[in-house]
């Protein structure tokens, strides 16, 4: 067998998000979140993402079930119920570490009351106990897509400056709770997402906003200040603990050698990674302030935002990496949807189900890009296929395409290591089937661990193991060396 390219302790794992895999929305005093409020809309009707809630009325439509009853968010696939069966699953295949997140209203149920919620501590108290019975380090992201609704109601979100103070007193309350059981944390997952979904990014309905762009980056500057007081609370708290922030990646190609394509690309490149480059460097970049200039957008600041942000940055830069995108320099070429994105069609790349178009490689420019840019650790936070499974008459599931997904990608990050990017770990996204974020299916897949289940919550739940389980315990145990 070759020598593993992957350094000794490397975290190999996968991932999930509370509201994709709970459920028991409103147990143990859990309050609504806003994923709680989003319905499931079948394939013809709503092209490839649905997720948005625009405006008070639609939210009290949706409170008093006007739109159906089928939220899939709230049932999830029943990690609630079921995370000791999960975790040992989880365990078998060899997991150094899995990638969860905490359900903000299970521990803040409106998100501004002053103590947390016994009940909801308890709950991630003894999930990390199970997990620490198989050395499974957690790797926590404090927000997953899950704020409590009642912000949303009374604040709209991240709009509002005082969500600041509500966030650090959930992330404190984590850290002082969790110090002996948790030591790595992610604040906001995919901290980009607001430009797409402002509801789901940032709990802001736009119908209500006069000026959308304007309240996307105000409340974006508020998640940069109170991501950096929660790196800050994070080192007080636990010393020996590493906190990162969290990008969906989108590694953008030019269409062709043309300079007005390549410009294209690299202003496109400049607005994903404007992100990690306040979150990691510490400041805004020039060409953002310019943008905000052009577009006639003011942030208002406090006295110390800018010190804060410069002087916590993140220990590490996670980030998820589904596909690439391609750039053009002229205006009128055909858009293919994508993972909340969207760019020009790459013809050299097969795409998914879904229209994401596969890319390994990509992942191996994308880390080496961004290690040259930032010289911090990485982790692949989310990675893998969303596909259509189909349970065999024997009860068997072969998922050999995942597999193949799997092991290219993995592959590719093998050569960035071995090119001398650092690299800390890997989580597959869905390392368990779940609801999908973006269109609330359950017939998205992504996991080694089937979960009986469709998209209207009929089925077992039973959990079965697909062809890829038996696969990924050769990988995690060979550290990587047998991708076979
Ligand atoms: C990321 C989210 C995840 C996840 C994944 C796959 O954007 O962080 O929550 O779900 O994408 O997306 P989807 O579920 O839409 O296939």
């Amino acid at each position: 067998m070759s020598v593993s390219r992957f350094p000794e302790g490397f975290l190999w794992g996968g991932a999930t998000a509370a509201n994709q895999v709970e459920g028991a929305y409103n147990k143990d005093g859990k309050g609504l979140s806003i994923f709680d409020m989003v319905t499931f809309v079948p394939k013809e009707k709503r092209g490839n993402m649905a997720m948005e809630v625009r405006s008070e009325e639609e939210l009290n439509a949706r409170l008093n079930g006007e739109m159906g009853d089928n939220f899939p968010k709230r049932r999830g696939v029943d990690f609630y119920h079921r995370y000791k069966e999960d975790i040992a699953l989880f365990a078998e295949m060899g997991f150094k570490t899995y990638r969860l997140s905490i359900s903000w209203p299970r521990i803040f149920p409106n998100g501004d009351e002053l103590e947390p919620n016994e009940a909801g501590l308890e709950f991630y108290d003894r999930v990390f106990d199970e997990l620490a019975k198989y050395n499974i380090e957690p790797l926590v992201t404090i927000s997953h897509y899950e704020m409590p609704l009642h912000l949303v109601q009374k604040y709209n979100g991240w709009e509002d400056r005082r969500l600041i103070e509500f966030f650090v007193r959930y992330a404190e309350t984590l850290f002082s709770r969790y110090k002996d059981k948790v030591k790595y944390w992610l604040t906001f997952n995919e901290i980009n997402i607001s430009s797409i979904s402002p509801y789901i990014g940032s709990g802001m309905l736009v119908d209500h906003l006069e000026n959308r762009e304007q309240a996307i980056y105000q409340a974006l500057h508020h998640q940069f200040v109170a991501s950096a007081r929660a790196v800050k609370a994070c080192h007080a708290t636990i010393p020996d603990a590493k906190i990162g922030c969290m990008l969906a990646r989108m590694e953008v190609y030019p269409e062709t050698c043309h300079p007005d394509d390549v410009l294209a690309a690299l202003e496109e490149d400049q607005k994903n990674l404007f992100y990690t480059d306040v979150q990691v460097r510490g400041k805004y970049p020039s060409y953002m302030k310019k943008y905000f200039k052009d577009n006639h957008i003011e942030l208002k600041m406090e006295p110390g935002d800018e010190e804060i942000i410069a002087n916590y940055p993140v220990d590490f830069l996670s980030f998820s990496y589904y596909m690439s995108m391609v750039a053009s320099g002229s205006s009128d070429k055909k858009k293919e949807k994508g993972n909340f994105f969207s760019g020009v069609k790459n013809p050299y790349l097969e795409a998914s189900d879904w229209g994401w178009q596969i890319d390994p490689k990509g992942m191996r420019i994308t880390m080496k890009k961004m290690y040259d840019r930032y010289q911090v650790p990485l982790f692949v936070v989310e990675n893998g296929l969303g596909a259509y499974d189909e349970v065999e008459p024997d009860g068997s599931i072969n998922d050999d395409y995942r597999i193949d997904y799997l092991r290219a990608h993995i592959d590719e990050m093998g050569k960035a290591i071995e090119e001398g990017v650092e690299v800390m770990g890997y989580t597959s996204w869905g390392c368990i089937d779940l609801i999908s974020a973006s269109t609330s299916e359950m017939s998205k897949r992504y996991g080694f661990i089937y979960v009986d289940q469709d998209d209207y919550g009929n089925g077992t739940l039973e959990r079965k193991k697909k062809k890829s389980f038996d696969w990924y315990k050769k990988v995690i145990a060979t550290n990587g060396a047998d991708l076979s």
